[in-house]
This record gives C-alpha cells, structure tokens and sequence, in this order.
C-alpha cells in the first residue's frame, strides 16, 4: 500500500492447551510441526495465551505469517500464541501466478500445513488486489472480457485449492481511494464496479465454505472513506453479490485509535455482515519509550475491546507479532516497534494490554510488561583503557523498574565510527553504526533493581566518544 499512514532459547512448561496442541503437531509429523514445538517461547511462566483468552470470547486472535519464518522461535511464538494466521505474502497474486497460467503454491501451502498442524483457522489473503500483481498482468494488454476472464479464473483455481479449508477470504483488497471512490486499478479501470461483484461469485462458487471479505485500510474511522466503503456493500448487497464481511485494516498510530472505531465496526455489522480486523499494527516514532510503549498498550487494549463489544466482530489478527518482523520501519523510516513483541521475542505492554482486554489479570508473577509493575533501565559505560587502535569498554546494565527482565538486547549508535571486535558476557552484532548487544544464556534475567555486566574490545580511529544513549529491549534507559 505504501501511502497509509537473542534471545538464549529456553524450556517453558506449555500450557495445557499449548501441550495439546504440540501434541498434535507432532502427531501430524510434517517438517514444519516439528520445527515448532521443540523451541521455548520466551514468554514467562504465567504469561497469559492469546488464542486460548480469544476463544473463551467468541474470538480468533490471529497473525500475519511469512512462510520463511515458521520455525525457530518465530514459529514457536506464532503457534503457542495465535489461533489464526494469514499468508503474509505468499497467496498473494504475483506469488501464486508469476507466469499466466503457471501455479507456484509453494509458501501458500506451507502457510495451510503450519496452520493445519497448530489448529489455526487461515485468513486467505488475498485474491484481487492492485499491488503485487504480477509484470504479465501488471504489463499486459487484454481486452475487457479477457482481463475479466483472467480474473475470474485466477479466484477460482486459488479458492478451489483451498476449498473448505479457509475461514476468510480477503477476496477484494484495498478497492477505494481515500475520498472513497474506487480506486483506478486495472480491473476497476477496464471492467467497472462490475468486477468486484465477479470476483465474489467465483469465489462462493468454488468455495461456498470459506466466509468472503472486502479489506481496506483507513476505513477504521468514520469519514469519507468508510462511507464509500459502506456505500460500496450496500450496492453488492442490494445486488444479491455474495459478501460476507468487511475487514479492516486498522494500521494505526500510538495515541490515534480512531474514537468512532467502535461504532464504525457497528454500522457495517448491522448491514448483516461479519466485520473483522484483518492486520493490526500500531506504530510509533522510535525509539520506544516507556511513555510511547505504555500509550501503545492502552490503544491495543483499546481496540481489542472495540471488536469484543461488536457481536459480529470475528476476530483480529495483527499484521507480524515481533518488531523483528515488520513492514513497517520500510515503509515509514523512524517509525517502528509497532507489534506487541519486541525484536527479542519479549512480550511488550502491549501484548499484556491485549491480554487484559481479552479477560487475563496479571497474578504478580513478574508477567505484566508495565502493566502492573513499572520499567525502567539505567546504564553505565566506562572505557577502560584505550590504545593506538583500540579500546576496552565495559557496560553495566541496572533494572530500575519493579518488574524482571527475562531477555535483554542493548542498543546503541556509536558517534565516532567505532566497532566492536569482541565480546564477553554478552553477544554483540554491529550495522552501520548501530550495536546491539544480546544476553548469553546465564545472564538472561536481571531482577528488578539487580545489574548485569558485559564488556568488549573495539576498533577506533581519530576519537573515541561515549555513546550518548541506550536503549534496553527497544526502551530508552537513563545514563548511570
Ligand atoms: O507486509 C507486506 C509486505 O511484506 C509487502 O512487501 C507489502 C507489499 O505491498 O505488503 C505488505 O502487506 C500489506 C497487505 O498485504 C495489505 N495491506 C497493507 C499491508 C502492509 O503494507
């Protein structure tokens, strides 16, 4: 779209249902099941399960997935914590149909095995679509009625494939401009409105299971581009077109849930539709403060709560889970940490927001991200001595908050063109100027108000100046 706005692996104890579910994939005996159930989430003990909280409310909770990413502690998180998943790219058109009339499932199917092996439902995303098409289509010259054929066969051969094994299908994507008339897209531009309604057809015909849904993005307020979109379905509606649900998108901005959300999900559900919300982020301006993380809890928490009180609201599935992996920093340089695990695979606050909305209540056990106890971290950098070319550093690391911190990474950005050489009691990988050091296994955990201590070797030319500021599991600590 484009226009919108080390950890140390660990064993946990699975949760019942976690367990059962392990069980199950390893029952099932695929490649992918077993690459997933043998890594540790890096949750705490009593970290609440999303999926599990979801269910007993009617919900799904639900996540983007790229099919590169289905084993390793991804993969592990993904199946312990979501009880959905969508194809982050890989059912898309340029993915499946690179070549007209050549099929390439590849990723779409080891999507549908993972979900198959973890009990997830699929969000099938997506059929038609004016981005990532591919250069045969996107380039091509057709005559009307063969574009619409090309169309109507391609929605046909990718539901047929996955018939009766989809929960949704995201069959329309992004069709509206922002003042909320159709957007000028190859299909729209050759066929007319008519083409939405064709592609909904083909894909009840070849699949009459799988619930139908348009998407879009900055349709979560009320305004002038949800009310075309509502204008839109009432049109396919009134034409017996066989729609389902509308999804939205809801890339938002911390501090910026929409406060008409709620209702706006509500005016769609009483046209008799199911309303879901279909990728989820919340970005902010980096780096993530402790101020920015806590705003960034209360608005997941706040709209989770918006699809609980909207009885159609099926479910929400979040666009990535960890800040490791994000459309988003790409799209928006500065902006980032928009999902509810940090880049280490530690639950932020707002995960534990997600939870609260979801029924979960923190029991003191040191989960909670924020929610109950506070954060807070102070470092001390000391350069211990220095020659010619290099240098030996040393850096303390002080909780300051009420809570533990299971799992840490330490980012700075050197001033003067420094590198690390070596490292103790820490691992440490450098990019540009930017260093992040990731704890070893024995010194994963620092408890509240307790220390850890690494120390490096580096290289240096001309000066040598301190790095003015760190930033402890993506939050900014103070200087000790
Ligand atoms: O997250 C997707 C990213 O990896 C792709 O490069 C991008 C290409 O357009 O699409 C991203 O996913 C988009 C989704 O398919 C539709 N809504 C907006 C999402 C974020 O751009």
């Amino acid at each position: 779209m484009g226009t919108i706005g080390t950890r140390t692996a660990r064993l946990r104890v699975l949760p019942r249902a976690a367990a059962t579910r392990a069980a199950t994939a390893l029952s099932a005996l695929t490649a992918v099941a077993v690459a997933m159930v043998g890594l540790a989430a890096p949750a705490h003990a009593a970290d609440p399960v999303l999926r599990d909280l979801a269910t007993a409310k009617g919900k799904y909770y639900g996540t983007a997935l790229p099919a590169g990413r289905l084993t390793g502690t991804h993969g592990s998180v993904a199946a312990a914590q979501f009880g959905s998943v969508t194809a982050e790219n890989e059912m898309k058109w340029g993915s499946v149909e690179p070549t007209r009339g050549s099929f390439s499932w590849t990723g779409a199917d080891q999507i549908m095995s993972f979900a198959a092996a973890n009990g997830q439902k699929v969000r099938g995303h997506t059929l038609v679509w004016h981005s990532q098409l591919p250069n045969w289509l996107a380039n091509g010259t057709f005559g009307n009625d063969e574009l619409r054929t090309i169309m109507t066969d391609h929605v046909t051969t990718q539901t047929a494939r996955y018939k009766g094994r989809i929960d949704q299908w995201d069959v329309v994507n992004e069709a509206l401009n922002e003042d909320g008339t159709l957007r000028a897209s190859k299909f729209y531009t050759q066929l007319g409105e008519s083409y939405i309604a064709d592609a909904f057809r083909a894909a009840r015909a070849a699949d009459p299971a799988a619930k139908l849904y348009i998407n879009d993005y900055n349709t979560d307020a009320t305004g002038a581009k949800s009310n075309g979109l509502y204008s839109l379905v009432q049109r396919l509606q009134a034409q017996g077109v066989p729609i389902d649900g509308v999804g939205f998108q809801t890339h938002l901005i911390i501090g910026q849930v929409p406060a008409t959300f709620q209702a706006n999900l509500q005016r769609f559900a009483d046209l008799g539709l199911d309303v879901a919300i279909t990728e989820l982020d919340i970005r902010m301006t980096l780096p993530a403060t402790t101020e920015r993380l806590a705003q960034q809890k209360a608005d997941f928490k706040a709209v989770t709560n918006a699809c609980l009180a909207v009885a159609r609201c099926k479910g929400i599935t979040v666009w990535g889970f960890s800040d490791a992996v994000s459309w988003v920093p790409d799209v928006f340089p500065g902006q980032g940490a928009a999902t509810p695990y940090n880049e280490n695979y530690q639950p932020k606050p707002a995960y534990y927001g997600i939870a609260e909305a979801l029924g979960w209540t923190d029991d003191g056990s040191g989960g909670g991200g924020g929610g109950g106890g506070t954060t807070g971290c102070a470092v001390t950098y000391a350069n211990q001595s220095q020659w010619n070319t290099g240098f030996t550093a040393s850096v303390t690391i002080k909780n300051t908050g009420s809570s533990p911190v299971n799992g840490w990474n330490l980012g700075w950005t050197w001033p003067s063109g420094q590198s690390v050489t070596s490292a103790w009691n820490a691992t440490i990988t450098q990019s540009g100027a930017q260093a992040t050091a990731v704890n070893l296994s024995y010194n994963a955990a620092i408890a509240a108000g307790g220390t850890v201590n690494f120390g490096f070797n580096g290289a240096w030319s001309g000066t040598n100046t301190a790095p003015s500021a760190f930033t402890l599991n993506g939050t900014a600590c103070t200087l000790g």
